[in-house]
């Protein structure tokens, strides 16, 4: 059994080691959490690669939502959440989710502790990538892809932002503002579409064969 478990850490690391996607991020999120915060995670498939694939620290706190359907409000959760205990807290959503809820993001501009929302931008639904969606439907009728960016979304709202384009800036960014502080920050990750749900699928299959 321990051998099963080395040899599921190794082949995960390995995938990850040189990678700057959503699953690499979910992989080493445990390194951009807030010392004494807390960490609220959005639906769709963020919340399954940090499930699968996350090493959080035991009994940090982690909350999510549910809502009536499930992506609406998350932001307004996320803005609740904080409000409720004051801790720094760093949010992960995916982009669809954000752009559902974006009126939210006016509640982080009163944030009483630090705050980082990161969105994930792979350019619409990728949740359903996962399923066997038909190819040439996929695009169109599952995907809905946006083409749209939130650099201004965080301007209108007067909130810090950061599109960094590898690990180290993303780590550096967001530890340099938990020392600091300042306005709440909204950091836009903007990685490949259809990637990270396959790269999901993919890992499922090779853990089958160790
Ligand atoms: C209120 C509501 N409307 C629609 C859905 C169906 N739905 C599930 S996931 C999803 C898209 C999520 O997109 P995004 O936030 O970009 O996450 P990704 O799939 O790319 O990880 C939708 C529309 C839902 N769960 N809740
Ligand atoms: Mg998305």
């Amino acid at each position: 059994m321990t051998e099963i478990v080395n040899n599921v850490h190794r082949t995960v690391n390995k995938q990850f080691a040189q990678q700057f996607s959503e699953a690499a991020i979910a992989h080493q999120l445990a390194h951009l959490l807030p010392t004494d915060g807390q960490l609220f995670v959005g639906n769709s498939l963020i919340v399954r690669l940090i499930d699968a694939l996350g090493q959080l620290p035991t009994s940090y706190p982690i909350y999510s939502n549910r809502g009536a359907s499930g992506i609406d409000g998350l932001i307004a959760t996320l803005a609740g959440v904080q409000a409720a205990n004051a801790k720094p807290t760093l949010g992960i959503i995916g982009d669809i989710s954000a752009l559902y809820d974006l009126n939210s993001l006016n509640l982080l501009r009163a944030c009483v502790a630090p705050m980082v929302l990161i969105v994930v931008n792979n350019n619409g639904v990728q949740i359903f990538s996962m399923l066997p969606t038909p190819e040439m439907e996929r695009e169109r009728f599952y995907c809905l892809p946006h083409h749209l960016q939130f650099k201004h979304a965080a301007a209108i709202f007067g909130l810090s932002y950061s599109s960094p384009s590898n690990w180290h800036q993303l780590k550096d960014t967001i530890n340099n503002y938990w020392q600091q502080g300042g306005r709440a920050l909204m950091i836009e990750l903007l990685v490949a579409g259809h990637e990270d749900a396959r790269t999901l699928n993919q890992l499922v299959n090779q853990m089958m064969e160790l």
